[in-house]
C-alpha cells in the first residue's frame, strides 16, 4: 500500500519513517522545499531521539520519498499543526489547504486520516471540502455510494517529544471515523504498525478526546503552579509538600515549574474554551494560571536583583522541558528575553543543546555560556529548565549564590528560594 503523508514535521516525519520501516511506501509531502531536499539525502531537520537514523534507512531503502507536492496514495495522513490566532481561535489553514492540496490525488476508496490536534467538527470538515469539490465522489455509507467512496478518520497522535519513535509503536489509539467503515478501516490500517491497543469511536469524540487529554495536564500542572504561588506566601517549601501530599493512595500532583510551553499543552485547551466559553470556566481559568507564571518569575528576580549592585544571573536552560532543543513556546524564553529587556543585569544563558542565542536575545547585556562559567560569575542562579547536563552542577557551587529553582531542581542546595 502507498500512504502520502502531509507535513514532515514533529508527528509527520517520524510517522513516514515508521510506516515505511513498515513496509508502506510513503510519498511525504512539505511545503519547505530544503526540509524535502534534506529528508531525501536521509537526513533530518529536527532534533529527536532515534529519528536520523530511522529516515536514513527508510530513505536508503526506496521506501520514504519526500516532496513539495502531493501524490496519488490508498492513504492520505494530514499531520500539519494548527497553531491558534491572537484572539485565542484555533488556526486551521494548515489543515484546510493539506486537505484541499489532495483533493485533486483521491481516488474511490481512498482513507484520508487527520492526525492534527483539532476542534471538534473538523474531520466532518474534510469530509464536506471533499465533496464540495469533488462530484465524483462520495461520503456517504449509502450503498449505492459504495462504488465511489472515501474515507475519512481522526486518529490523534498522542506521542511526547524526547520519545516519539517508542510511544508511535507503543501507545494506545483513538480511532473515530466519520462513520463505521472509516473507523473499521483506519483500524485495521493502525493495527499494522501500533502496539498499543486501537480504541474506536467517532470523529468527534475522539477530537475531543485528543482536547481533553492535554487540557487535562495543563489543568493539573496549574494547580502545581498555583501550590507554588500559595507556598511562596506561606514561607512553605512546595517540593517537599508535593512530594508529601503525593504519598496519599489518590493523590497525585504534578510539578510546578516556570509555566508551560510546547505546541501542545499550551494551545489546546484554548480550543475548548472557544468551542464552548460558557462551560469550560477551569479550563479557561487554568490557561491563565499557567500563562501568569513566567512573569511571576520575572518579578521575583527582578527584586532579588534590585538589591544588588550589577546583578549577574546565569540563567539555566532555554528550551521548553527537559533535555529536548525545541525553543518554541518556551516559558523560558519568556522570561529570559523579558529580563534581558530591562538591562537592569548580566546575563549568561546557558542552554546545552543550541549554539547560538536566538535573535530576541541578542543584547549587548546577554552571553551564551557554559553551566561552568554561568554559575561561576552569577549571583543569581535561575533553574528554568532541568535538563540531565545541569546535574553536573554541585551544591559548592551554589554556595555564595541567590537561587531561584523555578522546578525542584537543586533541593539539596543552601539559600534556595523555593516556590517560585
Ligand atoms: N510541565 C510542568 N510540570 C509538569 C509537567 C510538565 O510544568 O509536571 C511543563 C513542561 O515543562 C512543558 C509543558 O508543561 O513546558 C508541556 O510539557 P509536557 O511534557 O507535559 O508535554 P508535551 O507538550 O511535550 O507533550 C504533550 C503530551 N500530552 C500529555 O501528556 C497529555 C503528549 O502526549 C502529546 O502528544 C503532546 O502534548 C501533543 O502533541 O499534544
Amino acid at each position: 500500500k502507498k500512504v502520502c503523508v502531509m507535513g514532515l514535521g514533529y508527528i509527520g516525519l517520524p510517522t513516514a519513517s515508521l510506516l515505511a520501516m513498515n513496509g508502506f511506501y510513503v510519498h511525504g509531502v512539505d511545503v519547505n522545499i530544503h526540509t524535502v531536499e534534506r529528508i531525501n539525502q536521509g537526513e533530518v531537520h529536527i532534533t529527536e531521539p532515534d529519528l536520523d537514523l530511522a529516515v536514513q534507512s527508510a530513505v536508503q531503502s526506496g521506501f520514504l520519498r519526500a516532496s513539495t507536492a502531493p501524490a496519488e496514495a490508498d492513504i492520505f495522513i494530514l499531520a500539519v499543526p494548527t497553531p491558534f490566532k491572537e484572539n485565542n481561535k484555533p488556526d486551521l489553514t494548515y489543515v484546510e489547504q493539506a486537505a484541499k492540496a489532495i483533493i485533486p490525488f483521491l481516488r474511490p476508496g481512498n482513507l484520508v486520516i487527520l492526525e492534527s490536534t483539532s476542534p471538534v467538527g473538523t474531520t466532518e470538515q474534510i469530509g464536506d471540502w471533499i465533496v464540495a469539490a469533488r462530484e465524483d465522489l462520495s461520503i456517504s455509507e449509502s450503498l449505492h455510494a459504495a462504488y465511489n467512496r472515501i474515507f475519512v478518520s481522526y486518529c490523534p497522535e498522542r506521542v511526547l517529544p524526547g520519545q516519539i519513535l517508542r510511544e508511535l509503536v507503543e501507545n494506545d489509539r483513538i480511532i473515530g471515523g466519520i462513520d463505521e467503515a472509516s473507523t473499521h478501516w483506519t483500524a485495521d490500517f493502525y493495527r499494522r504498525f501500533v502496539k498499543g491497543a486501537i480504541l474506536e469511536t467517532n470523529a468527534r469524540t475522539a477530537e475531543m478526546a485528543k482536547l481533553t487529554e492535554n487540557s487535562f495536564r495543563d489543568v493539573n500542572i496549574a494547580f502545581a503552579n498555583e501550590l507554588s504561588l500559595i507556598c511562596d506566601h506561606l514561607d512553605i517549601d512546595v517540593w517537599e509538600l508535593i512530594r508529601l501530599a503525593n504519598h496519599h493512595p489518590r493523590v497525585n500532583i504534578l510539578q510546578p515549574g516556570p509555566g508551560v510551553g510546547g505546541h501542545c499543552i499550551a494551545v489546546d485547551p484554548w480550543f475548548l474554551v472557544d468551542a464552548a466559553p460558557e462551560q469550560a470556566k477551569l479550563i479557561h481559568t487554568a490557561r491563565i494560571v499557567n500563562d501568569q507564571k513566567p512573569w511571576y518569575v520575572v518579578e521575583k528576580v527582578l527584586q532579588l536583583a534590585a538589591k544588588l549592585r550589577s546583578p549577574v544571573i546565569a540563567c539555566l536552560g532555554l528550551a521548553f522541558k527537559a533535555n529536548i532543543d525545541d525553543l518554541r513556546e518556551s516559558p523560558s524564553m519568556v522570561i529570559v528575553e523579558h529580563l534581558a529587556k530591562t538591562g537592569l543585569a548580566t546575563m549568561y544563558v546557558v542552554e546545552p543543546h543550541i549554539e547560538q542565542l536566538p535573535d530576541n536575545l541578542r543584547n549587548e547585556n546577554v552571553f551564551l555560556s557554559d553551566a561552568e562559567e554561568a554559575v561561576g560569575k552569577a549571583d543569581i542562579v535561575l533553574l528554568l529548565v532541568n535538563h540531565e547536563a545541569f546535574r553536573s552542577i554541585s551544591p559548592d557551587q551554589l554556595q555564595e549564590k541567590i537561587v531561584v529553582d523555578t522546578r525542584g531542581f537543586f533541593l539539596l542546595a543552601p539559600r534556595v528560594e523555593v516556590g517560585v
